[in-house]
């Protein structure tokens, strides 16, 4: 760890030092000055606070003192926040939103001309978005366990994956392909993160050109699966390498990928064999109800790899800049097959070990588990039962299950532990149930508050599951916090599963948007960076070009327009008077000189909407036309020092005449 640097540290760790022993030693007496001794005092709070020898033991497994760290972290969606927050485990203290989809002001993302870019890539049609339906973060996999370098995210409404680096935990990427009107089946990795995987939701024709739905609906409404390609030693997606998979209009859902003896391959349910599509003032029934006449919908079974060599061989089709294997093609050269499986399933699950698919249907009181080696004997046999209507084969359902577990009422998703369990989300019934894998038989359910979506066990979707944590990502809040109002935040409920039992340990608020998935991974896994090397761009990784050494700070004119060569250290600006005249195109470049742990310093310039966080060895670059004239203030935004007041000067725009 770095030593804090200068006066105004010393002055204020000394201050911190006498606050902690004056504070430890007023506790202390005032314990004995009233003569109780400890368990007596324990049993007086129990009392005075009104708690329960279980609420006593629940939050002797949560609470984490001053200076202690989490076992997990666990990354969670930010839903329409467009963001990702980070909470550790056991105490469920937020650590970190990290700004993905939407500008944020306190990491100054979407403000920088590196952060701009970012953003830039999720542009679709040309248009700006500035929200984002987050839903499924997936952490990057090395052999189908986390491995701590990545996460991805899907926004379903825009259809985009981000890719965050998590040595610094800051967004790199966002992609976005026009191919398709949104996904939801993403983003989901193969178990080496050769790809991540991004579905549709709500078919559309693809680039979403015009057509009818109530003519057309059938010919040129489509859903597709992109394979994105994710290089790992860039740490970037690979467009140009990615492909999809094109699917009927059936509205796929949920996915996920095969792993150990089903790895190669990837599973998609669909809600919408019906093809409905709405129009409930043209003659139609109401889409819910359009949605689920049939009694089976289709699970989608694709065999990537084999993709893969198909789009090799130069059997794709170039559609909107994404590389398409056509239906008929998937169909005929066996990429695509179906499994039928019971009506408007949600979330489909792949078992630690690779064998099975667990698949809950909403409105299906069971999880039917389907054997990945049943299928792929059909497969390898060419033993059809029939070919749906675009000509894709479909497999006997009974040939394909390994059997049905009776959960009970709006089973969602399902994670696993390291007992060979399993554990569902039940929306309806609104409890967690825990069963045997092996025996398919439900163990144990646990009370959630209320209507329970997504649920995430430690490191409960990967190969090897650590079954000691699992947070119920509660819909409705209700009776469980105080009032704020007709809007409500949803519910994190914190379980111990190490036991028969689960026990429900803690609640946590999450007031920003509605988040969906999370992942929960070991910190020993997380290898963040403590500070930038001096003068890295963070979204290159090496030194900029721009890099602004001690002394050699200036403002120069150039053809280009002025370039601002500036440092910041505590507790000054260097320059700290910038002129400039009224149409100059102004190239800021800023570095953060400092190399102490936590020494961000933020700038801000007033009226010209500029406020970035340059952390410790940072460079950033900032880029805009001095058009109004005046004097504005520019400030350091970071409390970073006791002269950080004193951090400031002044932007000066010389009028045009
Ligand atoms: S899906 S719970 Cu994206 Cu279930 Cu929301
Ligand atoms: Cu630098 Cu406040």
């Amino acid at each position: 760890m770095h030593q804090p640097k200068g006066i105004s540290r010393s002055l204020s760790a000394i201050g911190i030092m006498a606050a902690l022993v004056g504070g430890a030693c007023s506790s202390k007496s005032e314990v004995t000055k009233g003569g109780v001794g400890t368990s007596a005092s324990l049993t007086d709070l129990m009392k005075a606070r009104n708690l329960s020898e279980a609420d006593v033991n629940a939050a002797l497994k949560t609470y984490t003192p001053t200076g202690r760290m989490d076992e997990y972290l666990t990354f969670a969606s930010g839903g329409h926040g467009g963001q990702v927050i980070v909470i550790g485990v056991p105490s469920m203290r937020i650590l970190k939103y990290i700004a993905v989809f939407t500008p944020e002001p306190w990491q100054g993302y979407g403000f920088d001309d590196q952060t701009k870019a970012v953003l830039a890539g999720g542009k679709r049609f040309g248009k700006d978005l500035t929200w984002a339906d987050t839903h499924h973060p997936a952490l990057s996999e090395q052999g189908g366990d986390y491995d701590g370098k990545f996460l991805f995210i899907g926004d379903k409404a825009n259809a985009r994956i981000a890719v965050i680096d998590l040595s610094d935990f800051e967004t790199k990427q966002i992609v976005t392909s026009e191919l398709i009107g949104g996904d939801h089946g993403a983003a989901f990795v193969t178990p080496n993160t050769d790809y991540i995987v991004e579905t549709t939701q709500y078919p559309v024709p693809f680039g979403s050109v015009y057509a009818d739905p109530a003519k057309e609906f059938k010919d040129k409404f489509r859903g597709a699966a992109i394979f994105w390609r994710f290089d790992r030693t860039k740490g970037r997606i690979d467009p140009e390498a990615s492909f999809a998979v094109e699917f009927p209009p059936y509205t796929q859902d949920l996915a996920d990928a095969g792993k150990l003896t089903s790895d190669g391959y990837a599973f998609f349910n669909s809600i919408n064999t019906e093809l409905t599509w709405g129009g409930n003032q043209e003659g139609n029934p109401p889409m819910e109800s359009g949605y689920s006449k049939n009694d089976m919908d289709y699970l989608h079974v694709v065999n990537w790899r084999k993709a893969e060599e198909l789009v090799k061989a130069g059997k794709a089709e170039t559609i909107n800049g994404m590389k398409v294997i056509r239906l008929a093609t998937a169909a005929a050269e066996g990429v695509l097959t179906f499994v039928p499986e019971s009506k408007s399933p949600h979330g489909v699950d792949v078992t630690p070990d690779g064998e099975d698919i667990v698949v809950s249907g909403k409105l299906d009181t069971h999880g039917t588990v389907f054997s990945f080696a049943k299928i792929k004997a059909q497969i390898d046999a060419k033993k059809f039962e029939t070919k749906d209507p675009y000509g894709v084969p479909v497999l006997s359902f009974k040939d394909s299950i390994r059997g049905q577990v009776e959960l009970g009422l709006g089973p969602l998703h399902t994670q696993f532990d390291d007992k060979g369990n399993a554990y569902t989300s039940l929306f309806l019934e609104t409890v967690v149930a825990k069963w045997s894998v092996k025996d398919l038989k439900v163990i144990d359910k646990m009370p959630t508050h209320y209507n329970i979506g997504h649920l995430v066990a430690a490191e409960g979707d990967t190969i090897h599951p650590d079954g000691k944590y699992l947070i119920a990502m509660n819909k409705w809040a209700l009776d469980r916090f105080n009032k704020v109002g007709p809007l409500l935040p949803q519910n994190f409920q914190l379980a111990d599963i190490t036991q028969t039992k689960m026990q429900l340990l803690y609640d946590m608020p999450i007031p920003l948007g509605e988040p969906h998935y999370a992942q929960m991974i070991k910190v020993d896994k997380l290898k963040p960076i403590d500070v930038y090397t001096p003068g890295e761009d963070p979204m290159t990784g090496k030194r900029s070009v721009n890099a602004v050494e001690p002394n050699k700070e200036r403002v120069e004119r150039r053809p280009d327009g002025v370039h601002v060569y500036m440092t910041a250290i505590r507790s000054h600006f260097t320059p700290d008077i910038v002129r400039v005249k009224q149409g100059d195109t102004v190239h800021w470049h800023i570095d953060n000189l400092e190399q102490a742990y936590d020494a961000t310093h933020g700038f801000a310039i007033n009226s010209y909407n500029i406020n970035i966080s340059i952390e410790p060895g940072e460079h950033s670059d900032i880029t805009f036309v001095a058009d109004k004239a005046g004097v504005f203030p520019l400030y350091c935004t970071e409390f970073c020092s006791a002269l950080h007041l004193e951090m400031a000067g002044y932007f000066l725009v010389e009028p045009k005449i």
